[in-house]
Order: C-alpha cells, then sequence, then structure tokens
C-alpha cells in the first residue's frame, strides 16, 4: 500500500460513515481523502485544523416530514432533506432533487461533491445539497405546486441569499424552482435571491437552464485544446434526457461534434450521423410531457433501443449525463474496446469506483463532474449577484462569463493535476478544491 492510501486507510477508518451504511458518502470522500491527505499533513496549519475531517461531517443535517394533500384529498406523506456541508467560502449552495431514490447518504455525498465544486468555481459560494423521496411521475402541475410549497414550509427558515441558496437538479427545474421561490418570499416577506434557476420574469439569470451542459462541453473543448485536439467530428455518446444531458447535446452538436445518443431509464436514443438539434429538442418535449423516447420523428434516423445503456457505440468522447453510479466497470471496458478518448461527467459521480479504476489504468482522460459540471453552479453565483444588484446581463456576457470560468477551472485544475506525464484531472479538481476550502477553513478557528 502506498503512503496515499495508507492515509486514507487511516482516515476513513475514523468516519462515523462506512461503506455499508453510506455507499455513496463513503465514495466520494474517500476518493478525495486519497488525492488531499498527504498535502494536508504538510501544512502544519491545515493538519492541525484538520481540514478534511471537518469537511467530511457537514455542518448540519436537517431533516424533516413533509406533507401534502393529492388531487384526490388523500393525505400524502414524504421526507425532505438539506444537508448543509460547509459554509466556510459562502453561503451554502446547491440543488434540490425530488426523486424516490434520495436518502441522507444520497444527499451527504452530493453536499460534500458541491464544497469542492464551488471551491473550483473561484465563486463565494458554500455547499449544500437538499431533496425529497418523492415520485414526481404522474402528479398533476397543482400536486406538484403543493409538493413544493409544503417542502418549503419546513425549509424556509434555513433559506436566505446569505444563508442558503438552493437550485434545481434531477426533477427539479424552472416550474418547481418558481414553486418554491413563491413559497419562500410569502412566508419570509422579503425579495430576495434565495433560489437560483428562477425566470427571467422575477429574476433569473440568462443561460442558468443552459449552463451546466454548456459548460460542459467549453470544459471538453478546452482539455481537447490541451492535446492539440478540438470537438469538430468527435463522435459523442451521451446518457440522460434532461436538463444536462440536452443542453450539452445541443452545445455539442452546435460546435461540430456528432452526438450519438441520448438515454433515460426506459432506453437509448441512437442516432449514428448525429443528432439535429429538431431531434433534441423533441427528446426536450417527450421529457417535459414524462414521455420516453420511443418513436422518434421517421426525419431523423435514429432508433429507440428499449433497455440499451449508450456505452457500446465506440464514441469518442463519453458525457455520463444521468446519475451517480450509472457507468460501471464492464461499461467502462466497453467505451475503452470501442476507443473512447475522453470521459466527462455532466452527471455527479456517475462513475462507479472501479469504473474510474479501469479508465485510469486505460489512461483515458476523465474529467470530473467537480470540474466539468461546475458550469451551473457557476451562472448560479452569478444570478445571487445580478439579484443583489437588481442588474441583470445580456445572455452573451453571461455566456463570455461562463466559458471564461470554464477556462479558468481548467488551468487551476490542469495545474494541480499536471505530474510527469499525462494530466491527472481527478486529483487536480480533488487538491484545487481542497487548497481553496483549506485556507478558509484554517484561517477562521476552530468551528
Ligand atoms: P433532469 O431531471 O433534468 O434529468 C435527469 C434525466 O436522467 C431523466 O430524464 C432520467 O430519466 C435520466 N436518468 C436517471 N437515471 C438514469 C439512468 N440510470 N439511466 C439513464 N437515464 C437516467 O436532471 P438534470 O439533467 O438536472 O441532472 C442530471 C445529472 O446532472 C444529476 O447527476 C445532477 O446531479 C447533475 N447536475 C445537474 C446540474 C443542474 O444544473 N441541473 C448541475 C450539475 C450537475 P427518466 O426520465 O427515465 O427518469
Ligand atoms: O449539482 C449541481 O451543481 C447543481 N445541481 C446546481 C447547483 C446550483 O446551486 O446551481
Amino acid at each position: 500500500m502506498n503512503r496515499s492510501d495508507a492515509l486514507a486507510e487511516a482516515f476513513l477508518a475514523e468516519l462515523s460513515v462506512t461503506d455499508d451504511s453510506h455507499p455513496n458518502t463513503y465514495h466520494a470522500i474517500s476518493d478525495v481523502a486519497r488525492d488531499v491527505l498527504t498535502v494536508e499533513k504538510n501544512d502544519p496549519a491545515w493538519s492541525a485544523a484538520r481540514v478534511l475531517r471537518r469537511l467530511s461531517d457537514p455542518d448540519r443535517i436537517l431533516s424533516f416530514r413533509v406533507t401534502w394533500e393529492d388531487d384526490n384529498g388523500d393525505v400524502r406523506v414524504n421526507r425532505g432533506w438539506r444537508v448543509q456541508g460547509s459554509n466556510a467560502i459562502g453561503p451554502y449552495k446547491g440543488g434540490l432533487r425530488f426523486h424516490p431514490s434520495v436518502n441522507e447518504d444520497v444527499l451527504r455525498f452530493l453536499a460534500f461533491e458541491q464544497c469542492f465544486k464551488n471551491a473550483l468555481t473561484g465563486l463565494p459560494l458554500g455547499g449544500a445539497k437538499g431533496g425529497a423521496n418523492l415520485d414526481p411521475r404522474g402528479l398533476s402541475e397543482r400536486e406538484i405546486m403543493r409538493f413544493c410549497q409544503a417542502f418549503m414550509a419546513q425549509l424556509e427558515p434555513f433559506v436566505g441569499p446569505d444563508q442558503d441558496v438552493p437550485a434545481g437538479d434531477i426533477n427539479v427545474g424552472a416550474r418547481e424552482i418558481g414553486y418554491l421561490f413563491g413559497a419562500w418570499r410569502q412566508r419570509r416577506g422579503l425579495y430576495q435571491g434565495s433560489l437560483t434557476g428562477k425566470g427571467l420574469s422575477y429574476g433569473g439569470s440568462e443561460m442558468r437552464i443552459e449552463a451546466t451542459g454548456f459548460g460542459l462541453v467549453y470544459f471538453v473543448q478546452a482539455a481537447l485544446a490541451e492535446q492539440g485536439h478540438d470537438i469538430k467530428g468527435k463522435r459523442v455518446a451521451i446518457s440522460g434526457k434532461g436538463n444536462v444531458a440536452t443542453h450539452a447535446a445541443l452545445k455539442a452538436t452546435e460546435e461540430g461534434a456528432r452526438v450519438i445518443s441520448l438515454s433515460d431509464t426506459s432506453g437509448t436514443l441512437v442516432a449514428p450521423d448525429g443528432m439535429s438539434p429538431d431531434l433534441i429538442r423533441w427528446v426536450q418535449e417527450r421529457k417535459a410531457r414524462g414521455e420516453d423516447l420511443s418513436d422518434p420523428p421517421k426525419s431523423d434516423a435514429a432508433q429507440f433501443r428499449e433497455g440499451e445503456v449508450p456505452w457500446d457505440l465506440e464514441p469518442d468522447i463519453a458525457l455520463p449525463c444521468a446519475t451517480q453510479n450509472e457507468l460501471d466497470a464492464s461499461m467502462a471496458r466497453t467505451l475503452i474496446d470501442g476507443q473512447v478518448e475522453m470521459v466527462a461527467e455532466g452527471a455527479n459521480m456517475p462513475l462507479t469506483s472501479d469504473a474510474a479504476r479501469v479508465l485510469r489504468h486505460a489512461h483515458v482522460v476523465h474529467l470530473p463532474g467537480k470540474a466539468a459540471n461546475a458550469g451551473g453552479v457557476a451562472v448560479s453565483g452569478l444570478e445571487m449577484s445580478q439579484m443583489s444588484q437588481r442588474r441583470f446581463a445580456s445572455a452573451e456576457d453571461v455566456d463570455a462569463s461562463l466559458r471564461s470560468i470554464m477556462a479558468d477551472i481548467h488551468a487551476r485544475v490542469s495545474e494541480e493535476g499536471r505530474g510527469t506525464g499525462e494530466i491527472d484531472y481527478v486529483r487536480g479538481a480533488n487538491l484545487a478544491g481542497y487548497r481553496r476550502l483549506a485556507k478558509a477553513i484554517s484561517a477562521q478557528g476552530i468551528l
């Protein structure tokens, strides 16, 4: 065992979370521990402050019952959470997810990752994540509204522009943010930027909807440029059909790539010659209506493959944009057999630990989500500034800022990850995020 693995092992043994009790949290923390503990050990102030130990335990976990009434007049009960990771560098910030798979472990790992991601943006944003174990499929518009109001009735005292600023994530988009913001301002009696991802008519930012997917493509372009390559003509396989996946698809297509897939839990839509923007917009409409991707328009030579994932399509670039642990070691091997050059994470932690190891051994460039998908929260940060100033920027200006933030993140991460050979982006992102957090945490005393 090398020194960093030994340090990580001893460190992990001390935590209250284990691989059995909190598999996702344990996975996220161990990956970071392996990369940063040697650096922490070598800095007396950071080591004394026990920076990573503190970051591994969120500041607080709020857990609450959400009671609401469905259209039949029946009372429904769900569990909601907000995990506030750290506010050492700015107010707590991160999305809300409504999905039956949501539990404390999932939200703890997401809040932990968010602290590092937000540090990488260079903006004053702490880290948090929240959500509920709600399955919104089949719920009516009014049921969604009542659920959001009931959720915010519980969370309102903990949310505010200098306190904690939630945003969207899986199944929480512009519609849900509207209901959540309405409920917050009515309860608090203040008109402030307490959530991001708001509509343009009530304090939202241009480009926030597009930001994560567009930022992912900008990051991929920066990494390709580093190797003297270009995205033009590359075959790009994307999983997911939501906000991140479809906006990455639109931007990659605009930049000259061939997007050969989008997917959902029921299967994969495959377009061997590349998707047209119209086909991608058709996917967005289907998603908005809660429908699957079977029977695509005949005009686009695309077929739906039920129950399949897109990783056997021999892409040059793979963009997992659906959910955590969606890509395992055998899928990683399939990608390698198909000569994949780069895997960039639009989703948070979409690769299992084994999949990441397989890619590393095969020297495939792996761009981790905490860097590659940071464009969404970065534009959320810009939305917060615009709301405070009551001055809103044009789409062109926000897009230019997003491009420059992604280029800055790439520069920071590649500098940290540049060893003697190829750039290790995973290590680079962990170290660059850690350093910013460590400086702030060690300077602010024992808290
Ligand atoms: P959306 O709700 O817009 O879309 C999620 C999509 O992923 C759904 O269509 C869902 O399919 C699909 N999906 C879920 N699980 C799987 C699976 N196992 N295989 C294939 N498809 C699946 O969510 P977002 O696009 O916002 O989020 C996607 C990922 O990106 C998440 O990991 C999120 O944390 C991350 N992310 C999001 C950001 C944002 O700004 N929104 C920012 C940074 C990261 P179905 O319709 O069948 O349920
Ligand atoms: O995972 C993420 O970065 C998000 N869901 C966006 C968070 C935000 O606050 O915009």
